[in-house]
């Protein structure tokens, strides 16, 4: 994109350079980048994937499920993982891909429920705390979001998500663990009104998919989101967020295979036959579904409950620990690993700030910060990051 200022350019070298002097290079260019390590990233979704997946993903780069005639077992290895998934989200019969993310899962979720509504210009009733992918989704597919309120506990307001409803509609999104906050919509609700209107419902558990599954055997209040509800037609769920997954690695899964071809292209010259690729992507990695597939054997539920146990048990100490700082509160309290904070007294805007120049990356929202407890983050982090939110807050109000 050209830009006002002068930009750098870049020429490939005429003759090539060696290995150890471009590495060399490259941990000097890179140095900058914040690391998971460090525990100073307080504000991201994803983290330092599991060693294993990493080993498995590395072993099979060359893999293209793009074309599943090359790599039929790759294929079959993409399926099995969406079972497995299905299976944590009530559905073993589920169909679906692993894809980019959690904005390819959600742009195709649209897309289905756009092409079986068959609607020209078509509505999308949405919570206003929806991840900023449907607004992508909705350029794309030529889909009119229409944003509803929320109620008092920053969920989408059911009443009114009722009201938006019209003759357009295609579909309803519910959030399964919002973005800024990491609340649930009431789905159960949603899916009643869904099937009381035959209109199609999606659900983004872009986050909390590999969360919510395991509240009840932790202890906590489960909440219903999934399959198990039996209007709900499809669910984001991605392993490069808590799934521990490497980056590119979301989920989306259908309900049953005639969602899932209401996107389907088909391809036949690959295979002289009837390949059809249900995907945005075209060449897209197969080393990344294998890798999702061999962390779900390897981790098993109970490891990753033991994930989600280890992230909330920090995420509640945080908790106690701002509510002990003068002028900082919860937003609301946390059904999962994301917290919001904000204050009475003090420009939230202006803690982010300081926090950043004491190294800590956390998010700005219009009025509160966004953190996330991922499992790169220790005790002892918290701790330390908990002293700095209370000397800020001190030089802020004197
Ligand atoms: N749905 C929800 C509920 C999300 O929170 C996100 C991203 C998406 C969909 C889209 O997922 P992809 O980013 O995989 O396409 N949530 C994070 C966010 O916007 C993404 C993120 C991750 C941002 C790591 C920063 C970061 O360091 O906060």
């Amino acid at each position: 994109m050209p830009s006002k200022t002068a930009q750098k350019t870049n020429r490939m070298p005429e003759k090539g350079l060696p290995q150890d002097t471009i590495i060399r290079e490259l941990e000097a260019k890179l140095h900058p980048d914040l690391t998971y390590s460090s525990g100073k990233i307080l504000c991201s979704m994803c983290t330092n994937p599991h060693s294993f997946a990493k080993q498995i993903y590395r072993k099979y780069l060359e893999k293209n499920l793009g074309d599943p005639s090359l790599f039929p077992a790759s294929a079959e290895l993409e399926q099995e993982t969406i079972s497995m998934l299905g299976s944590l989200l009530s559905n073993p019969k589920a169909c679906g891909s692993i894809v980019s993310g959690g904005t390819e899962a959600n742009i195709i979720a649209l897309w289905a429920a756009r092409n079986l509504a068959k609607r020209e210009r078509g509505e999308v009733v949405v919570p206003v705390s929806a991840h900023y992918s449907f607004d992508k989704a909705s350029d794309l597919l030529n889909l009119k979001l229409i944003k509803v309120k929320l109620n008092s506990s920053y969920q989408m307001d059911v009443k009114a998500a009722e009201k938006a409803i019209t003759s357009k509609t295609v579909a309803i999104v519910g959030l399964a663990g919002s973005t800024g906050l990491g609340v649930v919509d009431p789905i159960r609700e949603l899916s009643e009104i869904a099937s009381a209107h035959n209109i199609y419902l999606h659900v983004d558990a872009a986050f909390g998919g590999f969360v919510l599954p395991f509240l009840k055997e932790l202890g906590y209040k489960p909440l219903d989101f999934d399959f198990s509800l039996p209007n709900v037609c499809s669910i984001t769920i991605d392993p490069h967020k808590m799934g521990l997954a490497p980056i590119p690695a979301g989920g989306i899964l259908f309900r049953d295979a005639k969602m899932c071809e209401a996107v389907s292209m088909k391809v036949p010259y690959l295979t002289g036959g009837e390949m059809k690729q249900s995907t945005l992507l075209g060449t897209r990695s197969g080393a990344s579904a294998v890798a999702v597939w061999a962390l779900l054997k390897h981790l098993g539920r109970a490891g990753y409950a033991a994930v989600v146990e280890r992230c909330l048990g920090l995420t509640w100490k945080l908790v106690e620990g701002i509510q002990r700082i003068d002028g900082l509160d919860i937003v609301t309290e946390p059904t999962m690993n994301v917290v919001g904070v904000k204050s009475d007294t003090v420009d939230v805007s202006l803690i982010f700030r300081e926090l950043r120049k004491r190294g800590w990356a956390v998010s700005l929202f219009p009025d509160y910060l966004r953190i996330v407890i991922m499992p790169h983050t220790k005790p002892l982090h918290i701790k330390l990051f908990l002293e700095d939110l209370q000397k800020i807050l001190e030089n802020l109000r004197s």
